[in-house]
């Protein structure tokens, strides 16, 4: 059910700053951003010039000190928060992996990046990495 790797999640302070440093060193551009207050992030993907459908660089910076990314902040400061597959169908690919006896944190899918659907699998269940499944909105 996974099509490729998505993105990989970057927890950042400062998400303008963020995006300045990765444009001036790695030549990656902004492609999308966007507020999700549900997710209490302010974000924004990147990729590299001319790769706008392959894997994304996502940098998460916080909108509140409750938030997943403030908490991921405070413990172990800026650095690589998630890795995210693209799958095909969200519910079927949590629902599989939850039979694999694996914790899916959300009993139903949630609103992601761009209208996509997302679930997670904890990082206790997937040796230490924080797993994002990403079915994309339709027409992405
Ligand atoms: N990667 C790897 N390990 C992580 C982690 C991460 N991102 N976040 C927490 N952990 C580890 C902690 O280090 C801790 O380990 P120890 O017990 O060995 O110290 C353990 O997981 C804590 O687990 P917890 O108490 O169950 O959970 P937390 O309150 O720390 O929250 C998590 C962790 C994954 C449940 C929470 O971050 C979450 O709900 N994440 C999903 C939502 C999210 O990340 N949103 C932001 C991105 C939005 C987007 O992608 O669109």
């Amino acid at each position: 059910f996974i099509t490729t790797i998505d993105h990989v999640g970057v927890a950042v302070a400062d998400l303008d700053r963020a995006i300045e440093f990765y444009e001036q060193n790695f030549g990656l551009e902004v492609t999308h951003s966007e507020v999700n207050e549900e997710q209490g992030v302010r974000e924004a993907m990147l990729h590299a010039p001319g790769d706008s459908s392959g894997p994304a660089v996502q940098l998460l910076a916080p909108l509140r000190e409750d938030s997943a990314i403030a908490k991921f902040l405070d413990r172990q400061g800026p650095g690589l928060q998630q890795l995210a597959y693209r799958v095909t169908d969200v519910d079927a690919a949590s629902a599989a992996l939850r039979d694999n006896g694996l914790r899916l944190l959300y009993p139903e899918a949630r609103r992601g990046t761009a209208g996509s659907r997302i679930n997670f699998v904890h990082p206790k269940d997937a040796g230490g990495v924080l797993v994002e499944l990403v079915e994309p909105a339709a027409g992405h």
